[in-house]
C-alpha cells in the first residue's frame, strides 16, 4: 500500500507531502499517514517549521466521499490532528493549488500560513452532499473570513477564485509557485519568532453585524426542511458567532453525525458517484481515439435545433444549420440570435461575442450543405423519416458520425437505412437546456463514432449517459410513462395544477417543473408522440392536435399570459370529452397520496424494463438520466435511489394497486423479483444478474 503521505526533510524545514491521486482526498489511510508525518514533524526539534503540499493535480480536494458511507466513519480523528497542527509551537504553512474544497480548506485553515498559486480555487461543497463541513470549517473559517463570507461560501457550496479569496483574507498570498513561497513564509515566521495566528483563538471579526445574516440563514432553512443541512450550517455558524470555540465544535460534530445519516445526503452521495460512473463506458475499450470533429451539422432549425447549434457555437464549433424551409431556418437564426441578446442583457456575454458565435453558425436549406461537416445531428422537429437517413448517408462525407434524436424510432432501423450503420447513434436531450445527453448505441455504432460523441458531449458541458440494446432512450421511455399517467389522471378528474403541485412538493417527490408544466415548456407534442400507450395519449394527442402546443402555442395542460401559468378551460373540456369517449370514470377529488404514487411507481417499473432489457447498463444511469435531464431532486437520488428508499415492496404493491396490467403494460418481473427477494434496485447488476 503506498505511503499516502510523508515528511521530508529539506534543512531546516519539515515538508509535509500528501499524495493520494487523483484528488487528494482524505481517506481514511491517508488522515492517518498525515498524522504520522506530522508526528515524526513533532519529534524532529531540529526542525523551524513545516510546509504542507500535495502532489498531482491539486490540494486536497476535501473528505473522501465514499468512506462517509461506512457506518464507523467519524471525521474526530482528523479533527484532532488540525487541532495539533493548529497547536504547533512551531510555523506550518499550506501550500495551496488546485481545487481545495472541503477538508481540504479545513486542512489549510488549521496551518498558520495559506500560500496558494493564482489559480486556485476555494469551495466548501459539502452542502451538495447533503452535509456541512465536519472538520471545524463552520468554526475557523468565520474566524477569519467573517460570518457573512463564511456563510456565502458554506451555503452556496460554489467554488471562489483565488483573488477573492486573498482580498477575503482566506490566503496570506498568492505566488506562482506556492511551495517555494510556503517554505519561505514559514522560514520568516521561525526566524521573526512573532505569535502564530491560531484561528481557534479569534472571534468572527463580524460578530456585531451577524445576527441579520443568521436570521437570513435560519429563515431559508426554515423554508426547506427536505435539506437539514441549511438548519445545521446556521446553528453552527451561530455558534461561531456567538459562542467559544470548543462549544462551536460540539453543535458542528453533532450536525455532521446526524447529516451523514441523513436521507438527503445519502441520496446526494450516491447521485455524485453515480454521475461520474456514468462516465465510465464499458463499450468503449481503452485507447479508442475520437474521430476529428471540426464543423457539426444540425438538420431541423426548430427550437431542438437552435439550441443545439448554441451549445456548438459557444464550444467555438462551426456549424452549419440545415432546414429545407426558408421560413423555419429564418426563425431558428432569429432565436439563436434573441439567445445570445438576452445572454448580453444579463450580462453572461461581452459585447461582440454574440455576433462572433452567431457567425459560427451557417445556415442553409439544402441537405446537401453537410458534405463537409464530421457529425450530423437530426434534430428534426418531427421524426426523422427513412428517407432523410438514406440522404444523409449519402451526402455526409465518410466518416461522419450521423446522430439521430427520433426518440421512438428504433435507431438501428434508421442506421441501417443511411447504409452506414457503424457511423450511427441515437442522442437525446430533454430540451436544449438540459445538462443530460443520453447517447444510444447501436447495434453497429463504431467504438471511435460513440467516443466521438462522448467527447464532443463533454466538450460542451453535457452530462453523458450512455445506453443501447433495446428500443428507444431511458429518458424517452420513462418520460412517456411519466405523461401517460399524467393524462390517465387528468382524464379521470384530476388538474395539472394539482398533479403538478404533487410532482413539485418535497413533501412528495420535489420535482423542479411538474408533467403538464414540463410538457408545455417542451411542446406538448413531446409527450404526444412519446406516449405508447394509446388508451392514454388521448389528452396530450389531443391538445397537440388541437394545436395547443404548450407554452410557445400559448396554451397546453394551461393557459399563459407571458410567464403566467393559469388554468385552461378547453384542457378541462377536452378531459371531460375523452374520459367519456373512452369510458373513464372522473372523481371529484383524487389523493395526493394516489397522484405521487401513480405518477412515480410506473416510472420506476419502466426503469426495471430499461434494466432487464439492457437499455441502461447500470440504475444510477437511470438516476443521472433524471436528476440531470428532468429536475429531479439530486436529494432524492433519483429515481431508482427513491425506489430503495419507498421499498421495492411497497412499490410493486402500489403497482398492483393502481391496476397494472391494464393499458397494455405489466410489473416489470424483474423488480417483482427483487422485491420479493428483500434486494435494492439500486444494487442491480446485469453481471450479477
Ligand atoms: N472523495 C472521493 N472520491 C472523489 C472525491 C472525493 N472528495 N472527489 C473526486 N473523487 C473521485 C471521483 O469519484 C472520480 O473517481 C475521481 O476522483 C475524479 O473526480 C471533511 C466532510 C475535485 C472538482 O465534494 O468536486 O470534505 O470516477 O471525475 O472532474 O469536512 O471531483 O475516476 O473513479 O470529479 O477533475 C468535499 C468533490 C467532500 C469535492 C475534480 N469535497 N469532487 O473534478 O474529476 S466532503 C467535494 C469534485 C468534505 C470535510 C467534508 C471533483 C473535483 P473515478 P472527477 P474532475
Amino acid at each position: 500500500m503506498p505511503k499516502r503521505a510523508d515528511l521530508i526533510r529539506e534543512g531546516d524545514l519539515g515538508v509535509l507531502r500528501i499524495d493520494n491521486p487523483p484528488v487528494n482526498a482524505l481517506s481514511p489511510e491517508t488522515i492517518v499517514a498525515i498524522a504520522a508525518a506530522f508526528d515524526a514533524f513533532e519529534a524532529d526539534r531540529s526542525l523551524a517549521g513545516l510546509a504542507i503540499e500535495c502532489a498531482g493535480r491539486t490540494f486536497v480536494a476535501g473528505g473522501d466521499i465514499a468512506s462517509f458511507a461506512d457506518p464507523s466513519f467519524s471525521p474526530a480523528p482528523f479533527n484532532a490532528l488540525l487541532a495539533r497542527i493548529e497547536a504547533s509551537a512551531r510555523p506550518v504553512a499550506a501550500a495551496l493549488f488546485g481545487t481545495v474544497l472541503g477538508g481540504g480548506v479545513e486542512l489549510a485553515l488549521a496551518c498558520h500560513l495559506r500560500i496558494a498559486h493564482p489559480g486556485t480555487r476555494f469551495g466548501m461543497p459539502e452542502i451538495a452532499l447533503g452535509l456541512l463541513p465536519g472538520s471545524l470549517g463552520t468554526q475557523r473559517l468565520p474566524r477569519l473570513i467573517g460570518v457573512e463570507a463564511a456563510a456565502r461560501m458554506i451555503t452556496g457550496g460554489k467554488p471562489i477564485a483565488s483573488d477573492e479569496a486573498r482580498s477575503l483574507g482566506l490566503v496570506d498570498a498568492l505566488a506562482d509557485n506556492p511551495g517555494e513561497a510556503a517554505r519561505e513564509a514559514v522560514r520568516r515566521a521561525a526566524a521573526s519568532g512573532a505569535a502564530l495566528r491560531r484561528l481557534s483563538a479569534l472571534s468572527p471579526p463580524d460578530t456585531a453585524d451577524a445576527e441579520p445574516i443568521l436570521a437570513d440563514l435560519k429563515a431559508d432553512a426554515a423554508r426547506q426542511p427536505h435539506l437539514p443541512a441549511l438548519a445545521a450550517i446556521a446553528a453552527s455558524l451561530d455558534a461561531a458567532a456567538h459562542r467559544p470555540f470548543a462549544e462551536g465544535e460540539a453543535v458542528e460534530a453533532s450536525a455532521f453525525r446526524a447529516l451523514l445519516a441523513s436521507p438527503a445526503s445519502r441520496a446526494l452521495r450516491h447521485a455524485f458517484f453515480a454521475e461520474r460512473a456514468a462516465r465510465r463506458i464499458p463499450d468503449l475499450p481503452e485507447g479508442v481515439r475520437a474521430r476529428e470533429v471540426r464543423r457539426v451539422g444540425v438538420l431541423g432549425a426548430g427550437a431542438t435545433g437552435a439550441g443545439v447549434a448554441i451549445a456548438f457555437a459557444d464550444a467555438n464549433i462551426p456549424v452549419t444549420l440545415v432546414d429545407a424551409a426558408e421560413a423555419a431556418l429564418a426563425r431558428g437564426r432569429a432565436a439563436i440570435d434573441a439567445a445570445y441578446a438576452a445572454q448580453v442583457s444579463r450580462g453572461g456575454l461581452g459585447e461582440g461575442e454574440p455576433a462572433r458565435r452567431s457567425g459560427l453558425v451557417t445556415g442553409a436549406t439544402n441537405i446537401s450543405e453537410l458534405g463537409d461537416v464530421d457529425l450530423v445531428i437530426e434534430a428534426a422537429f418531427e421524426e426523422m423519416t427513412l428517407d432523410v437517413a438514406r440522404k444523409l448517408g449519402e451526402v455526409c462525407r465518410a466518416g461522419a458520425v450521423i446522430a439521430t434524436s427520433a426518440a421512438t424510432l428504433d435507431a438501428d432501423r434508421i442506421a441501417a437505412a443511411t447504409g452506414r450503420p457503424q457511423d450511427c447513434l441515437g442522442v437525446f436531450s430533454p430540451s436544449p437546456g438540459a445538462r443530460l445527453l443520453e447517447v444510444a448505441r447501436g447495434a453497429n455504432t463504431a467504438a471511435d463514432a460513440l467516443q466521438t460523441v462522448v467527447q464532443l458531449a463533454q466538450r460542451i458541458g453535457k452530462t453523458i449517459v450512455v445506453s443501447g440494446g433495446g428500443h428507444g432512450f431511458i429518458a424517452a421511455r420513462m418520460a412517456a410513462v411519466y405523461a401517460r399517467e399524467n393524462d390517465a389522471l387528468q382524464l379521470e378528474g384530476a388538474t395539472p395544477e394539482q398533479i403538478d403541485g404533487v410532482a413539485e412538493s418535497p413533501r412528495w417527490i420535489g420535482m423542479a417543473i411538474g408533467p403538464s408544466g414540463m410538457f408545455d415548456e417542451a411542446g406538448v407534442d413531446v409527450g404526444a408522440r412519446a406516449v405508447r400507450d394509446p388508451a392514454n395519449r388521448a389528452l396530450s394527442r389531443a391538445l397537440f392536435e388541437a394545436g395547443r402546443c404548450g407554452r410557445r402555442s400559448g396554451e397546453g395542460y394551461y393557459r399563459y399570459e407571458g410567464r403566467t401559468r393559469l388554468p385552461s378551460e378547453a384542457r378541462t373540456a377536452l378531459a371531460i370529452e375523452l374520459a367519456a369517449l373512452h369510458g373513464v370514470s372522473r372523481r371529484e377529488s383524487i389523493a395526493d397520496r394516489e397522484i405521487f404514487e401513480r405518477l412515480l411507481y410506473p416510472m420506476i417499473n419502466e426503469a426495471a424494463e430499461i434494466l432487464a432489457e439492457g437499455v441502461a447498463r447500470r440504475p444510477g444511469d437511470i438516476d443521472v438520466v433524471w436528476t440531470a435531464g428532468y429536475g429531479f431532486p439530486a436529494w432524492r437520488g433519483g429515481p431508482a435511489f427513491m425506489a430503495d428508499e419507498i421499498g421495492l415492496r411497497e412499490v410493486v404493491a402500489g403497482l398492483d394497486r393502481w391496476g397494472a396490467g391494464k393499458n397494455g403494460w405489466r410489473v416489470s418481473p424483474l423488480l417483482r423479483g427483487l422485491a420479493e427477494r428483500g434486494e435494492r434496485l439500486s444494487d442491480w447488476r446485469r453481471d450479477k444478474a
